[in-house]
């Protein structure tokens, strides 16, 4: 994407932008997300977002330690707008006063359906907010963050998802072959095979039992590798 169309994306879903001890406002038209205030509380650094009555979306907060050479990262995710025009937040990681620059994003707004806001597609990932597939691998960027390849670099793609029917739960992510925080084996082949994309490997724990009444296995190119004998119930 070219620079300047770069730039008017970042104008699109920047709200406004605040460095620790003052406000400044960035395109703080009436109608924009526009940071207020910021100042010290006992617990951190208190950040005042103002927004328009018709904004039903949620907000996402973002920080920079350095304009220059660093990057964005996520201080908070989806903070509900329901019922105010006006939202005060916290950064409780900011006791001792640093040098902070702050962002907030429109954290509904996915215009590439890749289930990554454009605000965080374009300041923290460095994915393109219009293309649901930046490197063109076949695998979508927000599915490529989740699975813990790179979504700009198209020689990472297939991983191995371990499927296990009395281990795992179908809320974890099949990541990894035993229940560790945040990912796990899923309990269902059909649940696993649903989470995957064509290039990946479905590993089914040895032993173990999988009832799948409506099992579907079609419109993937992946591999099923059993590690041992595996009973598959219809
Ligand atoms: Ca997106
Ligand atoms: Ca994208
Ligand atoms: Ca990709």
């Amino acid at each position: 994407m070219k620079v300047g169309v770069w730039m008017s994306r970042i104008k699109s879903i920047i709200c406004s932008l605040a460095v620790t001890g003052q406000a400044v406002s960035l395109l703080a038209a009436e109608s924009d997300l526009v940071i207020k205030s910021v100042s010290g509380s006992t617990s951190g650094i208190l950040i005042r977002i103002a927004y328009p009555d018709s904004f039903t979306n949620c907000l996402d907060v973002l920080v920079s330690t350095n304009l220059v050479s660093g990057g964005w990262q996520v201080l908070a995710e989806n903070l509900v707008t329901v019922g105010s025009n006006t939202l005060c937040w916290i950064d409780t990681g900011a006791t001792c006063r640093p040098n902070r620059f702050y962002l907030v994003g429109n954290a509904g707004l996915d215009t590439d359906g890749d289930d990554l806001p454009d605000a965080r597609e374009t300041l923290v990932h460095l994915t393109d907010p219009l293309d649901s597939d930046t490197d063109s691998d076949g695998y979508p960027d927000g599915a490529e963050l989740n699975r813990g390849t790179d979504p700009v670099s198209g020689s990472s793609g297939p991983v191995t998802l371990y499927a296990d029917s009395s281990m795992g739960h179908d809320s974890l992510d099949g990541l990894s072959a035993s229940p560790v925080p945040g990912h796990g084996p899923k309990r269902s082949l059909g649940a696993i095979h649903a989470a995957s994309y064509s290039g990946d490997v479905i590993e089914l724990a040895g032993g173990e039992s999988f009832h799948e009444p409506m099992l579907y296995l079609a419109g993937r190119d992946v591999v099923i590798r059993p590690t041992g004998k595996v009973v598959v119930c219809p």
